[in-house]
């Protein structure tokens, strides 16, 4: 069966979803093509911190109620290193900027919500079926099959957010888009449990056993990580040992705060920088981790793939507003000055916190020394808040 609509979007993760409210609000029509099933995408259990443009994003998508309601502001972020917290203070180092902590799950719950009361259409549960033809010339197709039956979709543009893993990048001929890549030697192990957290900012930890963070979900729902090899097994991680390791790597008061409970959620992310360039091939816009990938250490991922999405579909709706494609033909440039200068932030965050196999204790003297001058130093603290609260759109 073939049907039509202007713009087919691969991916239900956030990036499809705000692309798709975007559009939806500017009179375009679209339909999100995704994998797996809304449960699923649900139970990934990803980033936690919004920056003022996401923010801004869902209340331009008019799905920012609940956020304001039950996010929360945080003005700062603590350094544990050589066994004491300092404090970064952002609202006072970048001119009153905050950031939000509101997990991706929810972000994506209250897109989904928005675009099934609008009535637009998502197709789920379609696996592997999907196919992404005709984008280097003028009439687009995307095949799929979902319930034993093959469909088509013929639209004016593809946007890929598919993540990393997806097909759209994977679609575009070898050569025509060059990759950029760091694999790091380690993971984080992370953990999702029903107790209120540590401390009421997130604290990153710099110890000798190597990194750990303190988030959180809510006041009463904490998410911890830490630092382990690549060679690890979540299943070789009791909740336990997990308590035990964590606690090993704070600071005496935090230790003494830490309250433990069974975990809700458990998993092990590789780390790895990646960037695709350009993010544009004929009528196939990438979008989020479909084009970069940052380490977790700054906070950066779905806060780009919240630009991404902002530049894309201004320029798809110049398009069909202006009939202009001055948007679209600098989006892939566009985008990527915002994306580099974040995964700038995000190695140089991950090289300071983290144990790297084989520095020795020169690199954990190195690092100590990096992290004195950075919570002494005005200048420094203010590169690290200004980054970490977001570069300007
Ligand atoms: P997603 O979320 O991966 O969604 C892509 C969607 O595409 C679907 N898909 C396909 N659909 C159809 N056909 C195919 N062939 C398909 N292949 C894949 C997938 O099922 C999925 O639903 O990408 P998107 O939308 O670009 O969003 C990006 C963010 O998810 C990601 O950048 C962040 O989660 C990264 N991240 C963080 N970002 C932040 O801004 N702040 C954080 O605090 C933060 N913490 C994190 C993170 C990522 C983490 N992990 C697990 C990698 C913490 C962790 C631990
Ligand atoms: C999270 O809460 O999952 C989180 C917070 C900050 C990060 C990474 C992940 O830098």
């Amino acid at each position: 069966m073939t049907t039509r609509t202007q713009v087919a979007i691969i991916g239900a993760g956030p990036s499809g979803l705000l692309l798709g409210q975007l559009l939806h609000k500017a009179g375009i029509a679209n339909v999100i093509i995704e994998r797996q099933s809304p449960d699923y995408v649900l139970g990934r259990i990803r980033a936690g911190v919004l920056e003022q443009i996401a923010v801004d994003l869902m209340d331009e998508c008019g799905v920012g109620e609940r956020m304001h309601k039950e996010g929360l502001v945080h003005r700062g972020i603590e350094l544990l290193f050589k066994g004491e917290r300092h404090r970064i203070d952002f609202p006072g180092l970048t001119g009153g900027k905050t950031v939000m902590v509101y997990g991706q799950t929810e972000v994506t719950r209250d897109l989904m919500a928005a675009r099934s009361a609008a009535g637009l259409p998502t197709v789920y549960e379609v696996g592997d079926s999907v196919g992404l033809n005709g984008f280097d010339g003028s009439s687009p197709v995307v095949r799929y099959r979902k319930d034993g039956q093959q469909h088509e979709l013929a639209c004016d543009f593809i946007a890929g957010c598919d993540g990393y893993h997806g097909v759209s990048r994977a679609s575009v001929p070898k050569g025509a888009i060059r990759e950029y890549e760091k694999v790091y030697p380690f993971g984080w192990l992370g953990l999702l449990a029903d107790v209120p957290p540590v401390f009421h900012e997130l604290i990153y930890a710099n110890t000798d056993r190597g990194f750990a963070l303190c988030s959180m979900r809510s006041p009463t729902r904490s998410r911890y990580y830490v630092q382990v090899p690549l060679t690890d097994k979540v299943e070789e991680w009791s909740d336990e040992a997990f308590w035990k390791e964590l606690r090993l790597r704070l600071d005496p008061e935090a230790r003494d705060r830490l309250v433990t409970g069974a975990s809700l959620e458990k998993s092990i992310a590789p780390l790895r920088s990646f960037v695709a360039e350009p993010m544009r091939f004929g009528r196939l816009f990438l979008a989020g981790d479909a084009a970069h990938i940052v380490p977790p250490t700054g906070a950066k991922g779905l806060n780009l793939a919240a630009s991404d999405v902002k530049y894309l579909s201004s320029g798809i709706i110049e398009h069909y507003r202006e009939r202009s494609s001055a948007g679209l033909d600098h989006y892939s440039d566009r985008a990527l000055r915002r994306v580099w200068k974040a995964e700038r932030f995000s190695w140089w965050f991950t090289q300071l916190m983290h144990k790297f196999p084989g520095e020795g204790p020169i690199g954990q003297k190195l690092q100590e020394a990096e992290l004195d001058y950075l919570v002494h130093s005005q200048a420094a603290s203010t590169a690290l808040a200004e980054n970490y609260v977001g570069l300007p759109l």
